[in-house]
């Protein structure tokens, strides 16, 4: 099945390919042509991820899937959630860490969950699934893979940061991973069916 991944996130092309294996020919933006940044104008994560792959498919007619995702913190009332990737008022991620850690001084409720919405568009038709990972943020960043705020999340269970941890280690657990297996779920029904 030929499926296009609507994001221009490397770090999140890599982890879905890895997870996905040889199971689809995923396409990237760049192999339909797509050079634009996408739209995320919303204010939702759910509103965000069918944005996305609404504009791939309105502007480009290929089947896709979108992903948003964001880090809401439980004492930061959910923040910094839809504005994730933008927190510090750039994309840099140092400089959302710093943020984050910033806001959280002297805060002990630590409690943070990642999420991620998938958008699939199959020939027009529209489905979201949903993906979360519940953990802790901590007072330091720890490890050097991952992306965005990796090295700060300690998910529950585990004594490894999302950064300490490789591709598969991350995707056995992670809130994309738990979002894709939903997807697949559904696309191998409707292949099958
Ligand atoms: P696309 O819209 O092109 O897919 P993006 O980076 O803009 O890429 P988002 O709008 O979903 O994607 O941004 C979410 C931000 O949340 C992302 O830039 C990271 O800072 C953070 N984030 C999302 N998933 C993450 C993960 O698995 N690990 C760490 N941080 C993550």
């Amino acid at each position: 099945m030929e499926l296009c991944f609507a994001t221009n996130n490397q770090h999140k092309l890599e982890e879905v390919s890895a997870w996905l294996g040889d199971a689809f020919q995923l396409k990237t933006l760049s192999d339909i042509g797509c050079t634009d940044e996408l739209p995320e104008t919303t204010g939702t994560i759910p509103g965000n991820s069918r944005q996305k792959a609404d504009y791939v498919w309105i502007n480009f007619g290929v089947s896709c899937f979108a992903d948003d995702s964001g880090l809401e913190v439980e004492s930061l009332n959910g923040e910094p959630g839809v504005d994730s990737a933008f927190y510090s008022g750039s994309r840099d991620a140092a400089n959302n860490i710093k943020k984050l850690l910033t806001n959280l001084e002297g805060e002990t409720n630590r409690k943070a969950r990642f999420i991620t919405v998938f958008t699939l568009l199959l020939h027009g038709i529209e489905h979201q699934f949903e993906g979360i990972v519940e953990g802790q943020i901590l007072l330091e960043p720890r490890g050097a893979g991952g992306f965005g705020y990796d090295p700060v999340f300690l998910p529950d269970g585990h004594d490894r940061t999302f950064a300490e941890m490789s591709i598969q280690e991350k995707n056995a657990i992670s809130h994309r991973s738990r979002a894709l297996t939903k997807m697949v779920a559904y696309l191998k029904e409707q292949v099958f069916s």
